[in-house]
């Protein structure tokens, strides 16, 4: 898989406004807070079922109701479409 083009990564910041590069590194992260760890783990629990559908998987923590989420495509050494297609997904889980 391809690294994004110079005008792929140009146009995250339209497509994927809450996510960030992350410094020193080919890679994208956005962080997010739930009201309790079980929303979190639920959260969590739902990315994990998108990641293993799609067989692209995210770096991640979780402290209690926070989660955050480090996605770059590993085999590519940076960030390719399937993390700009995995933040996609993860992003319209918590609109629905
Ligand atoms: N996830 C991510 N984020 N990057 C990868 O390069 C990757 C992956 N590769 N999930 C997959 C699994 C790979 O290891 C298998 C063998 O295709």
């Amino acid at each position: 898989m391809p690294l994004l083009s110079e005008a792929e990564r140009a146009a995250l910041a339209g497509t994927l406004p809450d996510w960030r590069m992350v410094e020193g590194r080919d890679a994208i992260r956005r962080g997010f807070r739930f009201r309790d760890f079980v929303e979190a783990f639920g959260f969590m629990a739902r990315v994990a079922l998108l990641a293993e559908r799609r067989n692209h998987h995210p770096e991640w923590s979780n402290t209690y109701n926070q989660v955050e989420i480090t996605l770059s495509t590993h085999d590519a050494g940076g960030l390719t479409p399937a993390d700009v297609a995995l933040a996609e997904a993860i992003d319209r889980l918590l609109r629905n």
